[in-house]
């Protein structure tokens, strides 16, 4: 065969109860009854392949990386920076050099706005735009460094409906406007905001794009190069991954003028009492023993979904949506928050004279597992006026059945209150 030829990989049908197969925890019962796991959004549940990575990564290959010559620390180095390379391709990153491990969105953020505004791109009294339905992951670490450099951030309105106005970023822009960081699809209203748009809008006045890709890796094709993007931060765990591993992916010509945003070993060229020196990307961000068995949990993450026509995976996550939302717009007290044109599988809704912890907590009984609360976005749930929603995100295991037994069980919840 020649090497130029390419091997198409064959794609795994879409067949719902081989996928729920997958995911033991599936299986389980809750309060007795079979469980309806609604709370994606939160965090996904992992396929039998991730799991069983972890066990075989500590059964056979546990050991320190990038640092021992033995077998061992080899082999862990081999798979963790496999998963590296995964990543890179499941981003379709230029290079590896241009993928982070961190934590999570959070820590990837938190790198940005530690290093890069302490870089000669910000100076004191520059701007961050954001929208008004950032998660707090992407509120405060801003305001934590404007503390040490007064960086100022200006928000994007949202829409009843829960759309940015465009038009209202474009005059946010001035010559202060050092970044524009914002999520791609919002966790608390499921809107999946125009960011080609944002991001050439910035472009064209020469500031880089930070996308919060948390709640957008588990249901859309990401690939850096077509947004354009110059950040891009992610957690595994949402993606059907461990937790405690995530990624920041980021332009080298950014990364490189970023100084390393913690000190350790791993991370170092070499080091005097007087000065040190750093590695090349990405271990200069990447100081001390990271999260190995979670890298390599998150390879068989992206291995997983890799199997599937994502399209296909969307399009399903889509009817369910449109399914849900009619079930529970059957429900005459029921509101639902966030009603954008473009939205991802996750429902807001309130129900009048009902708290949303109420909802969720009897619901609960029914084995129907939803998040209420403020879902780390005061200031959006403020927008709304709303102490709080009660949330359900979908994903691609989640059935049709279980959208009918969210909307039986809610219907349950008004009876018992009237
Ligand atoms: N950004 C968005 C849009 C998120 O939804 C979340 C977590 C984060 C950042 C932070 O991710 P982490 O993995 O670093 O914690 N969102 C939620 C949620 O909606 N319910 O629980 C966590």
């Amino acid at each position: 065969m020649l090497n130029s030829q390419v091997v198409e990989k064959a794609v795994r049908p879409f067949n719902i109860d081989e996928i729920r197969d997958d995911f033991p925890i599936l299986k389980r019962l809750v309060n007795g009854k079979p469980l309806v796991y609604l709370d994606n959004a939160a965090t996904a549940q992992k396929p039998q392949s991730v799991i069983d990575s972890l066990i075989h990564y500590y059964t056979f290959e546990n050991a320190n990386i990038h640092r021992g010559l033995h077998f061992l620390s080899e082999l862990a180095t081999e798979s963790y920076e496999t998963a590296r390379l995964k990543v890179k391709e499941f981003l379709n990153a230029m290079s590896v050099s241009e993928i982070i491990f961190v934590r999570g969105a959070t820590e990837g953020i938190n790198l940005v706005a530690n290093s890069f505004c302490r870089s000669e791109h910000f100076k004191d009294g520059d701007e961050v735009i954001i929208t008004a339905m950032e998660h707090h992951a992407n509120i405060v670490p801003w305001q934590l460094i404007g503390k040490r450099k007064r960086i100022k951030l200006r928000v994007i309105p949202v829409s009843d409906e829960g759309e940015i106005d465009i038009e209202e970023y474009e005059k946010l822009i001035n010559p202060k406007t050092k970044l524009v960081s914002v999520v791609h699809i919002s966790n608390a209203l499921g809107t999946i905001n125009p960011v080609k748009k944002i991001i050439s809008i910035a472009h064209s006045y020469n500031i880089p794009v930070l996308l919060d890709g948390a709640q957008s890796t588990p249901h859309l094709k990401i690939d850096v190069q077509d947004l354009g993007c110059d950040f891009f931060a992610f957690s595994g765990h949402k993606m059907f991954a461990p937790t405690g591993i995530g990624v920041l992916y980021g332009k080298t010509q950014y990364l490189d003028m970023m100084p390393p945003y913690q000190g350790g070993g791993d991370m170092i060229r070499e080091v005097t009492f007087e000065h040190t020196t750093f590695d090349d990307l990405p271990h200069k961000f990447e100081a001390g023993t990271p999260n190995i068995a979670g890298g390599i949990g998150l390879g068989a993450a992206i291995d997983y979904v890799n199997q599937f026509d994502r399209n296909e995976i969307l399009k399903y996550e889509q009817d369910l949506l449109v399914y849900a939302t009619k079930r529970l717009l059957e429900i005459d007290e029921l509101r639902i928050i966030g009603t954008a044109k473009e939205k991802a599988s996750v429902i807001s809704f309130a129900v009048k004279g009902i708290h949303p912890y109420d909802i969720g907590t009897i619901i609960d009984t029914d084995g129907v597992a939803i998040r209420t609360g403020h879902h780390c976005a005061q200031p959006l749930m403020k927008r709304y006026n709303l102490p709080a929603t009660a949330r359900a995100s979908f994903t691609f295991y989640n059935t049709f059945e279980e959208a009918d037994k969210l909307a039986e069980s809610v219907k349950k919840v008004i009876k018992m209150f009237r």
